[in-house]
């Protein structure tokens, strides 16, 4: 079976999506590259295959071609065009974060709830990460005992280009707060955010350091730190009774000259996550086969969003902020 995929968003992500459904996973064709920009889009449908472009995503959306959707486009999109193909009737991979706001991840909630069926899958990759996969593992086997703390530190060389205002906490951080969350299989109570007193507050992707408590009492720590400079880094570590289980970023060498070792970081997450990404695309294209939904929901995609906007909240009074989720619909 092939899958028409509509690909919206011809940027760093949709450009990398696009590559993985031509390039790395059977099942897919392109059958559309939709960017506001035409010359990108058409740059990469030229690279990929794909029979068009369009610069309409809500044409794209309801074309009878496309069986289903990729959402890479900016944040502020992510709501209204995964509302457009729930209504639509089509599966969609969003990606991460479902939106920067709470009142419209409770819409997206609607949707699927009035289409009385899962139809979308949030794009947080991580949950397909090899090291996370056997982090989570694990913990689930039973070896580390229960579960105390888990640690996260997120570094870019600088802050992404599209980056503007709290988007350290409304874009980057969601990733951690979904993995901690998936992994410790937790829901979380609260949340105090600090920025490290030499950040200049101003600075797009100025550090912040939070402290997060789930329900069940253990404590995760995130740094966001998006101008750390020397590469792309993401660290993680979860603490139980008995044990630790530390993540290895990918590193196909080391380099042995001068009484040194070398190994090398990536300059953006793609390289680190490269295997997350092609098994959450083919996961994805399976689940529209099997008709049986993979990986992170729109419930979890309004889980990371309530718990973003608590820290944004936290991050502006200097105090604690507990979040208070609505009860969840039984089609999560
Ligand atoms: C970006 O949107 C991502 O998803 C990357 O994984 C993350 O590292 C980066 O900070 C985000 O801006």
């Amino acid at each position: 079976m092939t899958i028409r995929i509509g690909l919206i968003g011809a940027g760093i992500m949709g450009a990398d999506h696009a590559r993985i459904l031509s390039q790395q996973i059977a099942g897919a064709s392109l059958q559309f590259i939709c960017d506001a920009d035409q010359s990108r889009a058409r740059k990469v449908a030229d690279e990929t295959g794909a029979a068009h472009v369009s610069a309409d995503p809500f044409a794209v959306i309801s074309d009878k071609q496309v069986d289903a959707v990729l959402i890479a486009s900016p944040d502020a999109t992510h709501a209204p065009l995964s509302k457009a193909c729930i209504k639509a009737g089509k599966p969609v991979l969003c990606e991460k974060p479902l939106s920067q706001n709470v009142p419209e991840c409770l819409d997206v909630l609607a949707s699927e709830a009035k289409a009385g069926k899962r139809l979308l899958q949030i794009g947080f990759m991580r949950r397909f990460d090899p090291a996370y996969v056997e982090m989570k593992a694990a913990l689930t086997s039973g070896k580390l005992g229960a579960p105390l703390m888990m640690h996260n530190f997120h570094r870019n060389v600088s802050a992404p280009a599209n980056f503007t205002g709290q988007m350290a906490i409304t874009n980057s951080a969601p990733h951690e707060f979904d993995i901690a969350r998936f992994v410790l299989d937790a829901e979380y109570e609260s949340i105090l955010v600090f920025r490290p007193r030499l950040a200049d507050p101003n600075k797009v992707g100025a550090p912040v350091f939070m402290v997060l408590k789930t329900l069940g009492g253990q404590l995760v720590n995130v740094e966001i730190n998006n101008n750390a400079s020397y590469g792309y880094d993401v660290r993680g570590e979860l603490v139980g009774e008995k044990g630790s289980v530390f993540l290895r970023s990918p590193v196909a060498s080391e380099m042995h000259v001068d009484l040194q070792t070398v190994t090398t970081y990536p300059a953006d997450w793609r390289p680190r996550f490269a295997e997350a990404y092609r098994l959450q695309n083919s996961a994805w294209l399976k689940s529209i086969e099997s008709g049986k939904p993979v990986g992170a929901s729109a419930w979890d995609g309004y889980a990371a969003t309530l718990i973003a906007d608590a820290a944004v909240k936290s991050l502006e009074s200097g105090a604690p902020v507990k979040v208070f989720p609505v009860a969840k619909p039984d089609l999560y």
